[in-house]
């Protein structure tokens, strides 16, 4: 309550400068709260490129922004509580189920939906395919297990994971799917990229996770594992599936959404903001190239996301509507 007090009246003062100074156009909404946008920053480089494109977006717009290094599973809830006040690469396959449980909740709005299709899926190189046929077939995979066990697994295969905040459902469908393998989560995504890089050097068996859009597509030749197609009752209910008694016998989304979420505080306090940022909309050709400016030609966020503005001047500019 005293929050959106103080933000109404922080509102006031916002359009006397504004009416003052006479602002252009693409400038702060007057009915804006005066204080910075808070964007949340995760571990991927799309995701760290596109927060400055939104947040360079916005501050050609009038505003000013804040990131907030935040957990891409937790966000949401953060998001709920005001920490932060949009997510604008909710992937399906990732984050969907911890996006919906706030969006129920109603303190979440589900903005937009990009033009981006999304696909997180366990993924192997392309040489796999002579030492262990049938793939990408799951089931195949698991025939092929001791192929992929180390030290660390013993006698079944490894599957290395992303970061553990990203997807949450990996142990559940390896017992779902009774594989025998074991999820070693990887620290980082740059760990991720230099043991693919590893293995693919000397054709070693490896199997990890990955996604499109990203870099990795440009530069190895590979697969998604094919499991089970993916259903909503898959996560809920255990007598869905191949498996009678567990849940998570699927893949993830084969063709996920890639959504933003917003605040339903910042709706209330910045309109303006929320207008332009319900406007950002990114292709599977932005994601991928702002994923390759960083993971193949090295550059960081802020690099990359000068570059990105730089060849896509009037996309950004139409969000702002210039
Ligand atoms: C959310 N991510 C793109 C890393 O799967």
């Amino acid at each position: 309550m005293k929050a959106k007090i103080l933000a109404v009246f922080l509102g006031v003062i916002f359009v006397a400068a504004a009416c003052g100074s006479g602002s252009d156009s693409g400038s702060a909404s007057g009915d804006d709260a005066d204080r910075a946008v808070k964007i949340p920053t995760h571990n991927w480089s799309s995701q760290l490129v596109s927060a400055e494109v939104v947040g360079r977006t916005l501050i050609e717009a009038g505003y000013e922004v804040e990131y907030v290094p935040s957990d891409s599973q937790a966000v949401y809830a953060a998001m709920c509580e005001g920490d932060v006040d949009l997510v604008h690469e909710v992937w399906e396959g990732a984050f969907g189920v911890a996006f919906q449980e706030q969006v129920d909740s109603g303190c979440v709005v589900d903005a937009h939906t990009h033009n981006a299709v999304t696909r997180e899926e366990w993924w192997y190189p392309a040489y796999m395919e002579d030492q262990c046929p049938g793939l990408p077939d799951w089931e195949a995979l698991n025939a092929c297990s001791d192929l992929f066990a180390t030290a660390e697994t013993g006698d079944k295969g490894r599957f290395l994971g992303g970061p553990v905040d990203w997807l949450k459902g990996d142990e559940e469908r390896v017992e779902g799917l009774g594989m025998n393998f074991e999820v070693v989560n990887a620290g980082s995504a740059a760990t991720l990229w230099s043991e693919l890089d590893a293995a693919s050097a000397n054709n070693e068996p490896i199997v990890l996770f990955n996604w499109t859009p990203n870099f990795v597509e440009a530069v190895y030749e590979g697969s998604f594992i094919e499991f089970p197609e993916f259903a909503e009752e898959c996560r809920t209910d255990p007598a869905w599936g191949v498996n009678p008694d567990l849940t998570h016998d699927c893949g993830n989304p084969a063709n996920g959404y890639l959504k933003t979420g917003v605040g339903q505080h910042f709706i209330d306090e910045m309109p303006g903001a929320y207008a332009i940022v319900q406007n950002v909309d990114l292709t599977n050709a932005d994601l991928a190239a702002m994923a390759a400016m960083v993971d193949v030609d090295g550059m960081d966020a802020v690099e990359a996301a000068e570059k990105w503005m730089t060849d896509n001047d009037a996309t950004w500019r139409g969000w702002i509507g210039e």
